[in-house]
């Protein structure tokens, strides 16, 4: 019977080696009912071959795809489209954080049928079970649905966050038939087997530059402690993981399941990091975050934003994050011995070019500030890229000030595009090159004053030597043409965790 289905994992940037979660989760939704191949761009040296082989048997229909942002679009884009015109009769389907906040865009393409928009867990196996029984009407009762009624875009209600633990085991098994699992337990700076996971959907907080607000609104749900514990212990015994990436937007949401994790996990000599906010992890006591340390984490993510009060009101922050509260928790980590993650977003609009410069000055010496404050501190500079936050002030802020989207899906892989998702060049009329280059050059010399404690190449010698070459550069504030760093980086192949992702390889 014609109704498989491919589940594909666009090549990611630099990241050939991290669990594919979300095809995994979309794949336990279907597990035992349909029958589905994966298919991991990042393992496959020419993917659309795969693909095809699938397709070309005619037993396959349905080629679903998760997107992201950026350099996922490069397969997920040609691909969707040349399964489209090669297999007329095939179904397509997007999901993701691209998919779901570029919906319209993602839609309007002739290729695209049908998007899953936020959780597929109940949308992606009811919308097959449709398909299947050309029950086309049942469509429109189906959650979290994108899709297009005589050239209308319909968009089904949002559903109810389910219950993460009576979600089904996410299918490794399967994954493994066809890409070993150990292909994605890295060696990263956590750990020699670095496994990566995601814990909890979502984020309580909604603020306005962020791309997970639009998705799930405020809200958050998380498995419990015991269960991650099982999952993190099942990896362990059977694969002998050491490390865990926790991938979720807000892995220290409720105190009493990260303790909880913390006690459970604490003599299995497992290595973690997580992303979490300053003003939550604050509350916990010492004792709290001792634990925490105990327990394995290493290194926590933090989304400072910037330590400008006006400035994290203007992006609904929210909570009670201030420039103080920043300094006082980097202040905090250090005789924990917690490496703060900082990630600041450079580049916010204001009233005029002058108003932006000075601002992003301020939010250099802020950056200088907590460097002195806690040196173990790691620093993560974004360039602000606006996302469709609705109805956010930002949001009309900066459709006042020019800004907008590209309204063709195949415009997205413009390379211009490519590095606005990568937050390295947003093309937001506010920002001119100067100031580009100000930031840009500031975080080269700070590289290299401060050269991450991540990066497992760049230690020792090498270390003293770039902190030396920056020096003057640092002290003086003077950033431009950076070339003597930029060199040394090349040689040693510095590797730049905003734009790789996370803390590793
Ligand atoms: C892991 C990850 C990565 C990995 C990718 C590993 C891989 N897949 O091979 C790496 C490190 C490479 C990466 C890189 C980047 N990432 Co990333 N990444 C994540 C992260 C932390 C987890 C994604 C995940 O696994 N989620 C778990 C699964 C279960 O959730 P999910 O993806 O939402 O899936 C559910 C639904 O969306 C839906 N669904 C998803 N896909 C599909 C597909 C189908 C067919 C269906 C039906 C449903 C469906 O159903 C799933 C189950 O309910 C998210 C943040 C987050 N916590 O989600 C950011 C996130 C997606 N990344 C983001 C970004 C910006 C990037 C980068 C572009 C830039 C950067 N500086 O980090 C780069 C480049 C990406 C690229 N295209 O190459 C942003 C997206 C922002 C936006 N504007 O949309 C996020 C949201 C982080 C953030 N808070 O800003 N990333």
């Amino acid at each position: 019977m014609k109704n498989k289905i491919v589940i594909f994992n666009p090549r990611s940037a630099n990241q050939k080696h991290r669990i594919p979660n979300s095809i995994l989760q979309v794949g336990a939704a279907i597990y035992g009912k349909y029958d589905f191949a994966f298919v991991d761009g990042n393992l496959e040296d020419d993917p659309w071959a795969k693909i095809a082989s699938y397709f070309d048997t005619g037993e396959y229909k349905y080629f679903c795809s998760t997107v992201m942002p950026g350099p996922q679009l490069r397969q997920a884009i040609p691909f969707t489209k040349k399964v489209k015109e090669t297999y007329p009769e095939s179904k397509t389907i997007w999901g993701g954080y691209f998919a779901s906040n570029q919906y319209k865009v993602c839609i309007e393409a002739p290729y695209v049928d049908y998007i899953v928009n936020g959780p597929g867990d109940a949308a992606f196996p009811a919308l097959l079970d449709a398909l299947e029984s050309s029950n086309i009407s049942e469509i429109k009762n189906i959650k979290n649905l994108i899709y297009l009624e005589d050239d209308e875009i319909v968009q089904t209600p949002k559903e109810a966050l389910l219950d993460q633990d009576s979600l089904p085991q996410l299918p490794y098994t399967h994954l493994d038939e066809f890409y070993d699992l150990n292909n994605y337990l890295s060696k990263t700076f956590l750990g020699d087997k670095t496994f990566s996971y995601h814990s909890s959907l979502g984020c309580p907080f909604t603020c306005s530059f962020c791309a997970v607000v639009p998705i799930y609104n405020g809200r958050w749900k998380a498995k419990s402690a015991q269960t991650v514990y099982n999952d993190v212990k099942y990896f362990k015994d059977h694969y002998g993981i050491d490390a865990i990436e926790f991938h979720d937007n807000n892995f220290f949401t409720a105190r009493k399941r990260v303790v909880e994790f913390s006690e459970l996990v604490k003599n299995e000599g497992i290595t973690w990091w997580g992303e979490g906010r300053i003003d939550t992890i604050n509350k916990y006591s010492d004792e709290d975050l001792k634990l925490m340390k105990e327990a394995g984490c290493k290194m926590i993510f933090l989304g400072a934003e910037t330590g400008n009060d006006e400035i994290l009101k203007q992006m609904n922050k929210g909570g009670t994050q201030t420039g103080q509260g920043i300094k006082d928790f980097a202040a905090r980590l250090l005789p924990i011995g917690i490496i703060p993650e900082f990630s600041f977003v450079l580049g916010m609009p204001a009233e005029s070019p002058e108003k932006v410069m000075a601002q992003i000055e301020w939010d250099i010496n802020f950056i200088k500030e907590i460097k002195e404050i806690n040196p173990n501190s790691e620093i993560i500079i974004y360039l602000y890229s606006p996302v469709a936050t609705e109805g956010s002030e930002l949001y009309e802020q900066i459709q006042k000030a020019g800004f907008s989207f590209p309204e063709k899906l195949d415009d997205w892989l413009d390379p211009a595009w490519e590095n606005f998702d990568l937050r390295k060049n947003p093309l937001t009329p506010w920002l001119n090159a100067k100031m580009v280059d100000r930031i840009m050059n500031f975080e080269t010399v700070l590289n290299g004053y401060y050269p991450t404690a991540s990066d497992f190449r760049i230690t020792g010698l090498k270390k003293s030597i770039l902190r030396g070459v920056s020096s003057f550069r640092y002290k003086t504030s003077i950033y431009k043409y950076p070339y003597e760093i930029k060199a040394m980086h090349k040689i040693w192949k510095y590797r730049q965790p905003e734009i790789q992702g996370f803390r590793s390889e």
